[in-house]
């Protein structure tokens, strides 16, 4: 794989990626471990596309697609199992890192083309295509943006994918990566007359009885320290077991942490087999992509994760040290 200068120019890059998907017959696309609704809803759009346009694709997730999102068209053939053939592209959505996409090292040494569809300034920018758009509200966004250069009309489906992305990424146009772009490039979803009051209903408005109670016993985890400048929540696998949750369950449960005024981070821990899958939140200039990193994890700025090997109060104890000294800062 050759590694392309950071510098490289974003539509000269957007015009290699449309030469490619012309000239080849086959893809393979992958998002992020505990893929979100950006990384699903890009995915999605992407293989509809390409299905459109007389591809084979082969879509990859390692982790399962969470219970949320599954209504979105075709979500079930997102495959847990790596294939076996070869492809003439490999698209990773929102992967720092290869590795963010679990073990896909198999199929990316086979691929004709690696291409890196990424918002994450922590991005390494391993594709031999790099798209890299670090002011982009979501991937959803920049997909988009390619298909609208391919001069493709977006379905009613496509669109209902990638307003899925748009808006879980943004937190219902909340947090400040929304631009007046991605408003208007909601605004253009809008147009192709998908339900969008349903798939809201769908994304937020509905929980299982499991996560209802699994976000209790988080919120009656919660701890705030710091001077008041830092809450956490902490989840053990036997909060799971005794309520028959899984870790899907905690999608935006983190959220909540940064609801106590005065408080500007939020950490999660969650319990798991020998490691703890550590989340961040912040508000304003706090980078927690910079501690995510430091514990070998990636993200944004106010939105970030890592997964740490270890046992709970170790995890605990070295990630809240390095938290304090950074909210001392
Ligand atoms: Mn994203």
């Amino acid at each position: 794989m050759t590694k392309p200068m950071k510098t490289l120019d974003l539509e000269t890059e957007f015009k290699r990626l449309e030469d490619l998907i012309a000239r080849s017959g086959t893809f393979f696309l992958a998002g992020h471990l505990n893929p979100d609704g950006d990384t699903i809803g890009s995915m999605l759009a992407i293989a509809s596309v390409l299905k459109r346009l007389g591809k084979k694709v082969r879509l990859f997730s390692q982790d399962p697609v969470p219970e949320n999102l599954c209504f979105l068209p075709h979500a079930s053939s997102i495959r847990s199992t790596l294939p076996s053939g070869k492809f003439d592209a490999a698209i990773l959505l929102e992967c720092s890192t290869p590795e963010r996409g679990g073990n896909l090292e198999p199929v990316l040494k086979r691929a004709g083309t690696v291409v890196n569809i990424d918002h994450h300034k922590t991005s390494e920018f391993y594709g031999d295509i790099n798209i890299v758009e670090t002011h982009s509200s979501s991937t959803a966004e920049i997909v988009y943006r390619l298909l609208y250069n391919m001069h493709v009309n977006v379905t009613r489906r496509e669109a209902s994918c990638l307003y899925t992305g748009i808006v879980t990424d943004t937190g219902r146009f909340h947090f400040p990566a929304t631009s007046p772009r991605t408003l208007e490039v909601a605004s253009r979803l809008l147009e192709t007359g998908f339900k969008f009051s349903r798939v809201n209903d769908l994304i937020y408005a509905t929980k299982a009885v499991e996560g209802l109670r699994i976000l209790g016993r988080a919120l009656e985890s919660l701890e705030v320290m710091a001077g008041g400048k830092l809450a956490v929540l902490t989840l053990k696998t036997s909060d799971f077991k005794e309520l028959g949750a899984r870790p899907e369950h905690t999608e935006n449960v983190i959220n909540f942490g940064l609801m106590p005024p005065g408080v500007k981070a939020a950490v999660m821990f969650r319990e798991e087999e020998g490691r703890v899958s550590v989340t961040f939140r912040s508000r304003g200039h706090l980078d927690m992509s910079l501690v995510a990193k430091a514990f070998g994890g990636g993200g944004h700025r106010n939105a970030s994760g890592c997964r740490v090997k270890g046992g709970l109060s170790a995890v605990r104890e070295k990630v809240l040290s390095v938290l304090k000294r950074l909210l001392k800062a």
